[in-house]
């Protein structure tokens, strides 16, 4: 047996990208009152295959939503829907098999409106309004299964 492994990183992106609904061309059947449609995400940098470590992600959206808790159990590991407001989306990222590691949980605040600079001007163009983070999941000691995994990435 070779020596036990040493601690292993993955990178991930994760966040939000929101756009306001145009009002003359709004999907069928939403509420009135959704101004938004947004989507929230955990991807590779660069849009690398994330799938040989992670399993599948847990979203939990606000409790205003039906059916709350959105596993996705392939990717891309996002959800998307329509809304009126902000809140934090937990994210818990599930491994595979081999990893034989707990998930762990990642929040996000799911951001609708720029805040700063040209308010107005973002509005009347409906640009998009990202939100993202770079995180590193790290696992200290990743059984030799999951760690070859995580080589061979
Ligand atoms: C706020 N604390 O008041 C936040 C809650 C909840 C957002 C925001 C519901 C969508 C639906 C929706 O947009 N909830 O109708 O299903 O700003």
């Amino acid at each position: 047996m070779p020596a036990p492994a040493g601690a292993k990183r993955v990178k991930v992106i994760y966040g939000s990208i929101a756009k306001p609904l145009d009002p003359s061309n709004r999907p069928p059947g939403i509420s009135p009152e959704h101004t938004h449609q947004w989507s929230v995400f955990v991807r590779g940098v660069n849009d690398e295959d994330i799938s040989y470590w992670l399993k599948k992600v847990q979203f939990k959206l606000h409790e205003t939503y039906t059916n709350a808790s959105r596993m996705v159990e392939s990717a891309p590991f996002e959800v998307t829907e329509t809304g009126w407001g902000e809140f934090e989306v937990q994210m818990k990222l599930y491994f595979v098999p081999e990893a034989n590691e707990k998930a762990q949980t990642l929040w996000h605040a799911l951001k609708l409106h720029p805040y700063v600079g040209d308010v107005e001007g973002q509005k009347e163009r409906r640009d998009p309004i990202v939100s993202q983070n770079f995180e590193e999941v790290i696992f200290s000691e990743p059984v030799e299964p999951f760690y070859d995994v995580l080589t061979s990435g």
